[in-house]
C-alpha cells in the first residue's frame, strides 16, 4: 500500500524567502540549489543508475507569481505572506504527487518550504490510506520556534511549529490555509543531528515530550542505535516522511548552507540514517533544504555531491 518505490515525483522549489537577509543570513543562494543539484546529474542518476520512474516538470518554481506587492513583518515574521503562499502551492503540489502514489522528492529551498512538503504528504497519506505520517527530520536546528518564541524572525526556524500546530494563525494568507488534515502529530516526529537549539525551542521540545536524538546522544550511542531507537520510536508499517536540512552535516562535508554549525554528523552517519530509512520500505517523500552553492563556493561542490549522495542513499542506491 505504500507508494512503488520506483514512481518518483520531483519537485523542484527555488525559495529564499524563509530566511530573511539579515546579519544572520547574509546571502540569497539557497534558490540555486535545485538547479546545482540538477546539473550535478540528479535527475539522470535517478533514473539511469537507480533506473526511477521519474515525473518532473523540468522547472525550478521560483513562484514569482506569488510575490506580494506589500508583505510587512507580522507576528515578528519576515516576509509571511510570500512564504505562506509559496509552502500553499507547494503544499498542492506534494499532494498531487503523493496522492498519485508517487515518493515525492523536494529539492529546496531553504526548510521553510517543509511547511508545504510536509503538509502535502500528511493530507495525501491520510486521504489514501487512512494513515497519519511520521516525519524524521534530520538537522542542526529544531526549527520549532513559534512566531513568538523566535528571535530572527525568520520562518526556516518555525516550520515545525506550524505543522504540528504549536503555532497557528487565522489568516489565511499567513498560514491560515494549514488545516487539521495537513498536520503532523508531535508524538510522530523525530529529530537527529540537533545542535543549535534556541532558549524557546528547547522548552517546547521538554514540554511536549517529542523525541530528539541530538549530536550527543549520536556520540554516546552510535548511529546505529540512534537508527534503532528512531525506527522503533515510530514504529514499523509507518509512511515515514524524511526531511533532510544539509546543516545536519558538519560543515567539513557540506559548508555551503546558510547556518553552518560545527560539530555535527559525518558524511557516512548522513548516508546511513538515508539507507536505514530506505530499508524500512516505508519512505514516501525525502526533502533536502538548505544547501546554498553562493556560500563558500570552494565547498559548493562538495556539499551539492553529499546532497547527491544524500538523495541516493535515501533512494536504496547503496543497499544490495
Ligand atoms: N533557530 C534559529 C532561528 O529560529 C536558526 C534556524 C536556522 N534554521 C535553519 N534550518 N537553517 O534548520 O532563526
Ligand atoms: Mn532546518
Ligand atoms: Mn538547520
Ligand atoms: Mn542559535
Amino acid at each position: 500500500f505504500l507508494p512503488n518505490r520506483h514512481d518518483l515525483g520531483v519537485v523542484a522549489v527555488g525559495f529564499s524567502g524563509g530566511q530573511a537577509r539579515t546579519n544572520s543570513c547574509p546571502k540569497p543562494g539557497v534558490d540555486a540549489a535545485p538547479m546545482a543539484l540538477i546539473e550535478a546529474g540528479l535527475i539522470k542518476q535517478l533514473e539511469e543508475d537507480l533506473e526511477k520512474k521519474v515525473t518532473y516538470d523540468g522547472k525550478v518554481h521560483a513562484y514569482s507569481e506569488l510575490l506580494p506587492t506589500e508583505d510587512p513583518d507580522y507576528r515578528g515574521m519576515k516576509r509571511p505572506k510570500f512564504a505562506s503562499a509559496v509552502t500553499k502551492e507547494v503544499s498542492e503540489q506534494v499532494y498531487t504527487h503523493a496522492k498519485a502514489g508517487k515518493l515525492v522528492v523536494t529539492l529546496g529551498g531553504d526548510h521553510s518550504i517543509a511547511i508545504g512538503t510536509v503538509s502535502g504528504t500528511a493530507k495525501a497519506i491520510r486521504e489514501r490510506l487512512g494513515r497519519e505520517i511520521a516525519v524524521i527530520w534530520v538537522d542542526a536546528h529544531a526549527d520549532i520556534n513559534t512566531p513568538e518564541t523566535s528571535d530572527s524572525g525568520n520562518i526556516h526556524g518555525m516550520p515545525v511549529a506550524f505543522l504540528t500546530g504549536l503555532a497557528t494563525e487565522d489568516r489565511e494568507d499567513v498560514f491560515g490555509w494549514l488545516k487539521p488534515e495537513h498536520r503532523l502529530s508531535t508524538k510522530k516526529l523525530v529529530y537527529i543531528g540537533l545542535r543549535d537549539i534556541d532558549k524557546g525551542e528547547k522548552k517546547i521540545l521538554r514540554e511536549h515530550g517529542i523525541k530528539a536524538f541530538s549530536m550527543h546522544d549520536v556520540d554516546r550511542h552510535g548511529i546505529g542505535k540512534i537508527m534503532d531507537m528512531a525506527l522503533g520510536w515510530i514504529g514499523s508499517d509507518t509512511p515515514i516522511h524524511l526531511s533532510f536540512d544539509i546543516d545536519a552535516l558538519d560543515p567539513i562535508y557540506a559548508p555551503s548552507t546558510g547556518t553552518a554549525v560545527r560539530g555535527g554528523l559525518t558524511l557516512r552517519e548522513g548516508d546511513f540514517i538515508c539507507e536505514c530509512v530506505a530499508e524500512t520500505g516505508s519512505l514516501i517523500a525525502l526533502d533536502l533544504v538548505e544547501v546554498n552553492p553562493s556560500l563558500d563556493e570552494q565547498g559548493a561542490s562538495d556539499t551539492v555531491r553529499a546532497g547527491l549522495s544524500i538523495v541516493r542513499c535515501a533512494l536504496g542506491d547503496t543497499l544490495l
